[in-house]
């Protein structure tokens, strides 16, 4: 064999053996690269004669086109054997059930499903939402809402107190929503027409009372709200809460220290069948109270009640939570077990709209 075969027959077992396309690169380099050993070849022929250099010329410049066509020939080999290996270890079975990405699979509490359905509602009759602390001091919780010092009241509402401080003042956990409201009247001038939902809590237990629970209290100070006001306000927002077209409701005489009227508001339901459902039947059930502000309370916010006057209402959000998705046992909305919040739970994208639906 001439030398010029075997570098050819080198080469091209080289190119057959390159397993990529960076090893085949190496080889024609290594061939045809400035220092290549074909290059090389080429640059012999300067030293020759006329005739020889005729001869070689065309017999290396062959052989220089037969390594390039071979390189050639290889390298899209090897790009489509790079597409095929792509394709089969990016194939997907599409065949496979969809996996739920992590924000599908948590689950939105109830109580925070509510309070999202209670903020759509009544932002739509333009509302806004307030909020304060859960620490509270005696004058925000009690005083300042007209509840007399030694009030049986404030025994009732077996408040949690903090052990007093160093000024001889015992704060105390909240056990209604209520001073957020005097706090806003202190702040704002009216007109005041806000919603504050919150965690309230008591010393209390059992099926239906949990020591933290949820209240929602709403307010509305102006020069001439009145009573007629809060019961249409009422009755567009049980048809919408309870996503009904229709629902009666009953007033009935009631106290409380802050209000004056002061009324319990019962709704219109059906208890034949095994649940209960709303916005039909005969029977009757307590869902909130509420009255026109007690003047008392507006001095006590540093307002005129000859020139403001409002109305408020509240209503525990736990158990309207209960009433309209099913759930029998208050108890368990706080135990944190994900078996229960995996069965009553809301997905996290559904948020509630009154245009979607608040609730499907
Ligand atoms: C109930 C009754 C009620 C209020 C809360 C209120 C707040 C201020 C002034 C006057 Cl600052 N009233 N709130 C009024 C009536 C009733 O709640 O049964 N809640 C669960």
């Amino acid at each position: 064999m001439t030398g010029h075969a075997k570098l050819e027959n080198d080469l091209i077992a080289q190119i057959a053996g390159a397993a990529d396309e960076a090893a085949l690169e190496a080889v024609r380099v290594s061939a045809l690269g400035k220092k290549g050993s074909v290059s090389e070849l080429l640059k012999g022929l300067g030293a020759m004669s006329p005739e020889e250099r005729k001869e070689q010329g065309a017999k290396i410049n062959a052989l220089r086109d037969r390594v390039s066509a071979a390189l050639e020939k290889k390298k899209s080999e090897l790009k489509e054997k790079a597409i095929a290996g792509k394709l089969a270890s990016e194939a997907a079975d599409v065949t496979l059930p969809v996996r739920a990405a992590p924000a599908e699979t948590g689950r939105i509490h109830p109580i925070s499903q509510v309070v999202e359905e209670l903020t759509a509602i009544f932002a739509d009759m333009g509302f806004s939402v307030a909020d304060g602390p859960d620490v509270e001091t005696d004058f925000y919780n009690f005083t300042a809402l007209n509840f007399p010092a030694g009030h049986p009241a404030r025994e009732m509402h077996d408040t949690f107190f903090f052990p007093p401080d160093a000024n001889g003042e015992r704060k105390l956990l909240r056990t209604h929503t209520s001073p957020v409201q005097i706090r806003s009247m202190q702040k704002q001038k009216p007109p005041i027409k806000i919603i504050i939902p919150g965690r309230t809590y008591r010393s209390d237990s059992d099926q239906t009372h949990t020591p933290m629970f949820h209240q929602v209290e709403g307010l509305v100070i102006d020069k001439k709200s009145h009573l007629g006001h809060l019961k249409w306000i009422l009755a567009e927002f049980c048809k919408a809460f309870f996503e009904v077209d229709d629902v009666k409701m009953r007033f009935r005489p009631s106290f409380f220290p802050f209000t004056e009227p002061s009324m319990e508001v019962d709704i219109q339901c059906d208890r034949s069948g095994g649940d209960i459902k709303f916005g039909q039947g005969n029977d009757w059930l307590e869902i909130l109270g509420c009255g026109m502000v007690h003047p008392n309370v507006l001095r006590n916010c540093g307002l005129d009640p000859d020139e403001y006057q409002g109305f408020a209402w509240g209503m525990g959000i736990d158990r309207i939570a209960m009433l309209k998705y099913g759930m029998p046992d208050l108890r368990p909305f706080f135990e944190a077990d994900v078996r229960w919040i995996e069965h009553y739970g809301f997905r996290p994208l559904d948020f509630p709209t009154l245009a979607g639906g608040l609730s499907t």
